[in-house]
């Protein structure tokens, strides 16, 4: 008989503390599955399990579990050093600590000098190991993955005991997270799914599962994590139709443009699709996964305003994203498509994320890494916004963040915050958008950006960093990190805030040498 273990899981939703509209509306929905996941698992070995989502509003040190012999945390990169400092805290107190997610699967050989285990690919015979060993691995954390994604995980029902107290931090919008699919057709060369098979999951667990949300809920809402949700259209709208009566749960979910036709908008909205996020990407590059194909320019922004305002006539919320900075923009023109699109389709919420290369997430980056296009921006600005890694081919720094000044002053301009809340008819919706618009989204990215540039023209050693002369790190980030990560900033190791932004290259000569 094994012995019954203290296990601590903590979701590391936001990575400092947070008190904002927005974070407060929004966090516990952003909860991740894998943490309640692997709480399942360990409490099917018999363990007892304490899980945190941390929104940014508990006090995280007084949450910790006291007596915890092992803590599994699940973070993002942009959350690394909060996590790292976490480890370091839970290490002296006598747990050993294990990472997964996000940045265990583009970091790992990082975090391994931070945690005892860090894991990949997970499913329940590598956290069955991990609860056997349960022991410290100093300096070099184990690090464990399974060669591909695991077939299922457990469902809505199983995660009930995780997922309802952490709505309960949720003051107005309550969504639950589940997942359909693993993987996606399309090849982006810049996303962590473009290597990962498309593999749908057992249908019987997605209506099981809806079919228990209506038992817990009047409507329920239902966020879809899936990359890409709706691959195999048909199929999922007759499990949903098949499972509940038609538009009891509210859904949202991020579809390609492709899946989008009308005859399909149709049907989500008889199936109760209130918001879509779809991805537009680039003006001059990635045209299958929006069904533009040869569509470049002007031509892709007219047809791709022409769906986006259709998919408003029957979804009220449509967030449309793009990716800046990719190689195949050059000059002004992919700024002043953005633009014009922005004004063609005034009822979209434009998502913008600066080309960031995430460690081992995307085979380009490789690429980026033997061109030494890559910089060390401490892990905690990688959130695709406050940096962008990959040193853009086509423009300098300032030039770069100009344009982007200049599209975001636009975008969320008074004006077209007006022309969004008056193109916007539902209520939520209305107000989501102008509540994103003149927080840290919209204003504060513009203000941000604006401080960049400023310290680009006036600070010759944050110049320098930019222009890889130097990896000096420039004073600004430093601060904010010791600002934002408050008390755990003391906890956090000698070195962390550093890292070699080659050692994905590295690791594939050493593999090849071998
Ligand atoms: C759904 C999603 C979201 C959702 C939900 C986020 C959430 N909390 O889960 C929303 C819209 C909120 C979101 C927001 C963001 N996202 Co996002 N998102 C995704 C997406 C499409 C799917 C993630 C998912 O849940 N998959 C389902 C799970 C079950 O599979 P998995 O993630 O592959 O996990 C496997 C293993 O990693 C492991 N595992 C995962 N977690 C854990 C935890 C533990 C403890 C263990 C042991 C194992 C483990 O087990 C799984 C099975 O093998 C991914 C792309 C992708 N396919 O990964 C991007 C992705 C994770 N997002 C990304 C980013 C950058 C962001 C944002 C920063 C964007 C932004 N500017 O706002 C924010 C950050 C939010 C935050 N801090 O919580 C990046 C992360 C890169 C990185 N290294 O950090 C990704 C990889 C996309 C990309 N650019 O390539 N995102
Ligand atoms: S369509 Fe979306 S999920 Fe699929 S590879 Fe492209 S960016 Fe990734």
């Amino acid at each position: 008989m094994t012995r019954r273990l203290q296990v601590g899981i903590i979701d590391l939703v936001s990575k400092k503390p947070n008190n904002k509209l927005f974070a407060r509306i929004m966090n516990a929905n952003f909860a991740s599955i894998m943490p309640q996941v692997v709480g399942v698992w360990c409490e099917e070995e018999g363990h007892h399990v304490t899980y945190i989502c941390y929104t940014g509003k508990e006090n995280l040190i007084d949450e910790l579990p006291q007596n915890a012999d092992i803590v599994f945390i699940g973070a993002f990169t942009e959350s690394a050093q909060t996590a790292y400092s976490l480890s370091n805290i839970l290490q002296a107190r006598g747990a050993v600590t294990a990472l997964g997610g996000p940045h265990a699967r583009c970091y790992p050989e990082d975090a391994s000098k931070y945690f005892d285990y860090v894991v990949g690919f997970t499913d329940k015979n590598i956290i069955q190991k991990i609860l056997l060993d349960c022991s410290p691995h100093h300096p070099d954390g184990l690090q464990l993955s399974t060669r591909k994604q695991p077939l299922s995980l457990p469902g809505v029902k199983e995660r009930w005991k995780f997922i309802e107290p952490t709505l309960k931090k949720a003051p107005l919008i309550k969504m639950v997270p589940m997942l359909s699919s693993f993987g996606c057709p399309y090849t982006c060369s810049f996303c962590i799914d473009s290597t990962i098979t498309y593999q749908p999951f057992d249908f019987r667990i997605m209506k099981e599962d809806l079919s228990f949300l209506l038992t817990k809920f009047k409507r329920p809402l239902v966020g879809w994590l899936d990359p890409n949700f709706g691959t195999r259209f048909n199929d999922y709208m007759d499990a949903i139709e098949e499972s509940i009566p038609g538009n009891s749960i509210d859904f949202i979910a991020e579809s390609s443009l492709s899946i989008l036709t009308e005859p399909h908008v149709k049907r989500l909205k008889r199936n109760g699709f209130g918001a879509m996020l779809p991805g537009i990407e680039s003006w001059f590059d990635l045209g299958n996964k929006s069904k533009t194909g040869n569509l470049t320019g002007i031509e892709k922004v007219k047809a791709v305003a022409e769906q986006v305002n259709m998919i408003l006539r029957y979804i009220p919320y449509v967030q449309t994203n793009f990716v800046l900075g990719l190689d195949s923009d050059i000059g002004d023109e992919p700024f002043e498509l953005t633009k014009k699109f922005v004004d063609l389709t005034p009822g979209a919420f434009p998502g913008y994320s600066l080309l960031s290369a995430f460690g081992q997430a995307a085979p380009i980056n490789l690429e980026y890494q033997k061109q030494n296009r890559v910089i060390p921006f401490p892990f905690h600005f990688l959130d695709n916004n406050h940096a962008m890694n990959v040193k853009p081919k086509n423009y300098t720094w300032t030039e770069f963040y100009s344009y982007i000044i200049n599209l975001g002053e636009h975008t969320f301009s008074w004006n077209a915050i007006l022309k969004r809340l008056k193109s916007t008819h539902a209520f939520i919706p209305r107000w989501m958008n102008v509540v994103r618009a003149i927080s840290e989204e919209g204003f504060g990215r513009v203000a941000y950006n604006k401080k960049i540039l400023s310290n680009l023209n006036s600070d010759i050693n944050f110049r320098e960093f930019f222009e890889q002369e130097t990896t000096i790190l420039p004073k600004f980030y430093i601060d904010i990190i010791k600002n934002e990560l408050g008390l755990l900033w003391s906890s956090l190791p000698k070195d962390a805030i550093f890292h070699d932004p080659n050692a994905f290259l590295k690791d594939q000569a050493k593999r090849i040498a071998v």
